[in-house]
């Protein structure tokens, strides 16, 4: 049988225990522009959105933009844009979001996306658009790079998001346009400054007159993003269209969990976000700092070891007494130490929190998820922790493991055909040339080279015995050892 499409007109057959937009759709206007239209945003800062847009904010709608992929469109635009979030945990509630009013796409109509930017009514640009869009090696923009020697070129047709926010400043500026906001969603240390130095990049090369009217009228601003959010599958469609007795072509599943604290700088007007639950603070940097180095490392830790003790979910991984103590472990004697918590916030029970979100059965998220790109990821949630404990004099043998298992995970998913990351061919070589001296050249790839760690004898010493030694007996054999000797 052939079941309708969820759609404004359908909206009306929908049982009335699953909650959906009290607003006119056709009263919205897109004040937000958003990169990187996938399923973190939908399950997140859309969220937000949807509750003002519920409280009468009309001007807060949002219109969405994909660099290439033109699936999230052709999925939603026949169903107006609504989509279904399902919040899994032993509870499980269903609810219709309606806060994205357009999505388009910049591979196939490039000056649509810079027109809405550059557009006055819009307010704010918002990012998730991943480590990888911001072209960071060793945390500065790679300029050898293909797409970004592009923008540096010509900004006709731009190729990165710096690209597109150069181009569309360039034509705002130009109009003598209102202020605007743009604000890094991902999980990123600084990321505002990240968007603020390469759009400064493009606009030195490009534009000079451009760059004093931004200075006077463009926020760079970050914010810590946080709900754990899984790739849609066909479980998920068959269950919410079973749920809707609807046919949603992209629902977005999420823990019930939900967090956004957000950088109070902001040019023009602010959406009212504290009013749908997030906190605008003056000092982000200790909350990007906890977030990254204790959730986002912690699950990078649990996604290498548990991809090599044969596991396919976090939860999973979790399930093994080992890996969850190594995890925790890590990250109290390790991490902690060198980790500055916000006021009123205890490192130990953020922790605790963390792991108990991540046991989450209900909400099954991939090893190979946390894996992909993580030659990106560790930059951000690994990498700089290492190096605070060795300048502090800190304790560093549980993070020398958890370098040494990532090595471990680079070669087997490579080998297993696993591997999803933008240094997949980079990695592929090092192996094809070489059987044994993979760390270096595989953390090198990784912007290593870079960070203290990588020439300090005893640290390195210590990754090569743990990687060994995985080698060897195996992970949950090489944790015992190592716990024999470290814990
Ligand atoms: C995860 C994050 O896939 C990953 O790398 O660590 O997406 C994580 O689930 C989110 O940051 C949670 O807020």
């Amino acid at each position: 049988m052939k079941i309708e499409p969820l759609s404004i007109d359908s909206l009306r057959q929908l049982s009335s225990t699953i909650k959906r937009p009290s607003y006119k759709p056709a009263s919205i206007t897109s004040g937000i522009v958003h990169f990187g239209i996938g399923n973190f945003h939908r399950a997140h800062q859309a969220v937000y959105c949807d509750i003002l847009l519920n409280q009468g904010e009309t001007q807060w709608g949002i219109t969405g933009i994909s660099m290439r992929s033109p699936g999230m469109r052709d999925n939603l635009s026949p169903q107006n844009f609504l989509y279904t979030l399902a919040t899994l945990s032993e509870t499980t509630s269903y609810r219709i979001i309606g806060a994205i009013q357009d999505i388009l796409v910049a591979a196939e109509s490039s000056q649509s996306v810079i027109d809405a930017v550059a557009n006055n009514q819009t307010q704010l640009v918002t990012t998730t658009i991943t480590e990888k869009g911001y072209y960071l090696t060793s945390g500065e923009i790679d300029q050898s790079n293909n797409e970004i020697a592009q923008d540096l070129k010509s900004l006709k047709v731009p190729q990165t998001t710096y690209g597109y926010l150069a181009a569309a400043l360039i034509k705002r500026c130009a109009n003598k346009g209102s202020p605007l906001t743009i604000l890094c969603c991902d999980n990123m240390h600084a990321g505002g400054e990240h968007l603020l130095r390469g759009v400064q990049m493009l606009l030195e090369r490009h534009s000079r007159e451009t760059l004093n009217w931004v200075k006077l009228n463009v926020a760079f601003s970050s914010s810590m993003v946080d709900r754990v959010t899984p790739a849609t599958d066909q479980r998920l469609k068959d269950r919410v269209s079973e749920q809707l007795g609807l046919y949603d072509a992209a629902p977005v599943a999420a823990e019930p969990f939900t967090q956004w604290i957000i950088e109070n700088r902001f040019a023009g007007a602010r959406p009212p976000f504290d009013r749908a639950g997030a906190l605008f603070v003056d000092d982000i940097g200790p909350y990007e700092r906890i977030k990254l180095r204790f959730l986002n490392a912690g699950h990078s830790i649990l996604a290498a070891l548990g991809y090599l003790a044969g596991d396919q979910f976090i939860h999973q991984a979790l399930q093994r007494q080992k890996l969850a103590l190594f995890a925790e472990q890590a990250l109290k004697q390790n991490v902690m130490p060198v980790t500055p918590v916000p006021k009123g916030v205890s490192g130990e029970t953020y922790i605790d929190q963390v792991l108990t979100r991540f046991h989450n059965g209900n909400l099954p998220y991939a090893v190979l998820q946390v894996g992909t790109d993580s030659s990106q990821k560790i930059q951000q949630r690994l990498l700089p922790t290492i190096d605070d404990a060795l300048n502090h004099e800190g304790e560093t043998s549980y993070l020398a493991f958890a370098l040494s298992a990532w090595v471990c995970f680079i070669r087997k998913a490579l080998v297993n055909n696993d591997l999803n990351d933008p240094m997949r061919d980079e990695f592929a070589q090092v192996i094809s040339q070489s059987d044994s001296g993979d760390i270096e050249s595989f953390l090198t790839l990784a912007g290593a080279n870079k960070f203290r760690f990588f020439s300090d004898t005893a640290f390195m010493a210590l990754v090569q015995q743990f990687h060994r030694s995985i080698n060897d007996v195996g992970v949950e054999r090489a944790i015992d050892t190592f716990f024999n000797h470290y814990k």
